[in-house]
């Protein structure tokens, strides 16, 4: 078999990809380890960008999110027992859109599936190689045989755990890695949300994010200690210990209701640089990971792919490197900038085990300013809204 663009990955980022390559008459074929149902199964992020939008309407596949995603012109930072909100859209002219990335994933599987693209679920032993020569290839094994795909590049799409960052030498990668000493604690509900808007709040019992998918379905997150277990949490007390970290007049507010999704994920930041490797190319959670509290992540990996379909378009439609050439540069830039805002949103909001009374004199002050200086709220609210490509 043979392609111009093997991407391995069906997620938000190889579908994103795979769907703006086919629109430009490029040939791609996905491969993915998992299933669409798993892919699906996932719950993860819920803040679009502008940008991610624009992609989207790129892709072709926007017609949902603009029917049923939520458009926010701001969110509130609650501490002290109030709420002090960021007009996003006052501050910056920009919106934020709410639509949950199992959503947006399944606009784009099915997408795909109207354009006819071709995508392999379900496929292991996938190995991208020979990328640093002139003829490039992925193998894999599906129904107990090996197949081969050549190829002209490889977009590694395939996340944090996947395999094309591994495939590389580790003496020609660089990576950057921040932990933090707790995680999140979410839930999904069919509640209606406890606020029209995104609560972020500090609170001495620690972080809390009362977030949505919809006006029906509520998306709740409480920070919690790394080795906490989703079986000690009963809804109750999930709901209880939300109450508590939030101002008085939205813990009364809250509406409860039996979840039906709970998880906890850890907090990290990571990158690795550079993102290209002769023709293999990471995009999204396979080059970097950063902490949700900036909903970050999803957006990044939107970005990385604006720069790679750019570079790939220069590439077969104008006969140009210039802009592939670019990509790992270009892409690295905004990436080191979304992890230090979501590093810088993380470390105000939570609390941090050993972060001591001065740690805390500090968020409390900067939360201050935050609200006292146009210029600090304009500046995160830059940030959250997205910076430009
Ligand atoms: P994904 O989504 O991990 O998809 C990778 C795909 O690659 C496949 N794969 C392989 N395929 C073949 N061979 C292998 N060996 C493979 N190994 C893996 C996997 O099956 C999968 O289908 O990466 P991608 O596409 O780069 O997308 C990144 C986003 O998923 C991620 O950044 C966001 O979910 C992060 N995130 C958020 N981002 C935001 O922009 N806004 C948010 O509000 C937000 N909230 C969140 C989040 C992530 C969270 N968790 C659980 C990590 C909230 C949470 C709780
Ligand atoms: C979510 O809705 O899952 C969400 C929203 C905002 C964040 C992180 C996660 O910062």
């Amino acid at each position: 078999m043979r392609t111009q663009v093997v991407i391995i990955g069906s997620g938000p980022s190889g579908l994103l990809l795979g769907c703006l390559l086919s629109n430009a008459g490029i040939d791609n074929i996905i491969i993915d380890r998992v299933g669409k149902d798993y892919i699906l199964g996932r719950v993860r992020a819920g803040v679009l960008e502008e940008g991610t939008v624009d992609l989207l309407r790129q892709a072709g596949a926007d017609e949902r999110m603009h029917l049923e995603g939520l458009p926010h012109d701001g969110f509130s930072l609650a501490f002290d027992n109030r709420d002090h909100r960021i007009d996003l859209f006052a501050l910056t002219g920009k919106r934020v859109m709410v639509y949950g990335q199992t959503e947006l994933t399944r606009d784009l599987m099915a997408r795909r599936e109207a354009i006819g693209g071709t995508t392999i679920y379900e496929a292991s032993d996938v190995s991208p190689q020979g990328f640093d020569s002139a003829a490039p290839f992925v193998t894999y094994r599906k129904d107990g045989i090996t197949r081969r795909i050549d190829c002209d590049f490889i977009a590694g799409c395939d996340g944090y755990h996947g395999v094309s960052r591994k495939a590389v030498p580790e003496k020609s990668i660089a990576t950057f890695e921040r932990t933090y000493p707790f995680g999140w604690l979410g839930i999904l509900a069919d509640v209606p949300p406890v606020s029209h808007e995104l609560i972020y709040a500090n609170h001495p019992r620690g972080f809390a994010l009362c977030s949505m998918r919809s006006q029906t379905r509520s998306r709740y997150y409480i920070q919690c200690p790394l080795d906490e277990k989703v079986e000690n949490w009963s809804d109750d007390r999930f709901y209880d210990e939300l109450r508590l970290r939030l101002p008085a007049a939205h813990a009364q507010a809250l509406v409860t209701g039996p979840s039906f999704e709970k998880s906890i994920a850890p907090l990290r930041s990571f990158v690795a640089e550079p993102m290209r490797f002769g023709s293999l190319f990471l995009v999204g959670d396979a080059a970097h990971i950063v902490p949700p509290t900036g909903a970050k992540g999803l957006n990044l990996a939107a970005s990385d792919v604006h720069y790679l379909f750019e570079g790939l378009r220069g590439h077969y439609l104008d006969r140009s490197q210039a802009a592939l050439d670019r990509y790992s540069e270009r892409a690295l830039r905004r990436v080191w900038k979304s992890v230090r805002f979501s590093w810088s949103m993380t470390t105000l909001m939570h609390r941090f085990p050993d972060g001591g009374e001065f740690g805390q004199k500090i968020q409390e002050a900067e939360l201050d300013y935050l609200t006292h200086s146009e210029a600090a709220a304009t500046s995160l609210a830059e940030n959250y809204v997205g910076l430009p490509y």
